[in-house]
C-alpha cells in the first residue's frame, strides 16, 4: 500500500495520474497546504522540504517502508516499482524520457498554488521559501 501525502495540485496531480495509470493500491492522505499542513511535523517526518507530494511505501525496496518525496524521483519510483511500465528499457528511450522529466521539473511544474500559500503568515513559518517565491 501506498500512502500519498498529497493536495490537488498539478505536481500532486502527477502522482495521483501515475498510480491510476500504474493500477497501484493507494491511500491519499491530505495536506492542506492552503492551511499551512505541511508544516506539521507529521509530514516533515517524511520529507526535508515542506511540498507535496510525498510517499510511504509500506513494501518498499526489501519489503520494508519506505519514503520518498521529490515528484519526478516518485515518478521513477513508481515506474521501476512496476516493472518500469512507464519509462522506456532501452537506452535512447529512457535518457529521452529521463531528460523530459528533468525539463518539467526545472521548466514547467511551477506550483500554481504557491502564490496563493506565500501569505504572510505561511511566510513566517518557511526560512527555505526563496525570495522570488515570497514576492509573488
Ligand atoms: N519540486 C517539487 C515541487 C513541489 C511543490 O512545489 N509543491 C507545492 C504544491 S504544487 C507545495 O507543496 N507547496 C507548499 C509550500 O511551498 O509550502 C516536486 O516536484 O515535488
Amino acid at each position: 500500500m501506498i500512502e500519498v501525502w498529497s493536495w490537488p495540485t498539478p505536481n500532486g496531480h502527477k502522482v495521483h495520474i501515475a498510480l491510476e495509470e500504474l493500477g497501484l493500491e493507494y491511500k491519499v492522505i491530505p495536506v492542506n497546504i492552503g492551511a499551512g499542513d505541511q508544516f506539521k511535523p507529521e509530514f516533515l517526518k517524511i520529507t526535508a522540504n515542506h511540498r507535496i507530494p510525498a510517499i510511504v511505501d509500506t513494501d518498499g525496496p526489501g519489503g520494508k517502508p519506505f519514503t520518498l518525496f521529490e515528484s519526478a524521483a516518485i515518478l521513477i519510483y513508481l515506474s521501476e516499482k512496476t516493472g518500469g511500465k512507464l519509462i522506456p528499457k532501452d537506452p535512447f528511450g529512457r535518457y529521452k524520457c529521463l531528460e523530459w522529466i528533468m525539463f518539467q521539473m526545472a521548466a514547467s511544474a511551477r506550483c500554481s498554488a504557491n502564490g496563493t500559500i506565500s501569505a504572510p503568515t505561511l511566510q513566517k513559518k518557511s526560512p527555505m521559501r526563496s525570495s522570488a517565491t515570497r514576492t509573488r
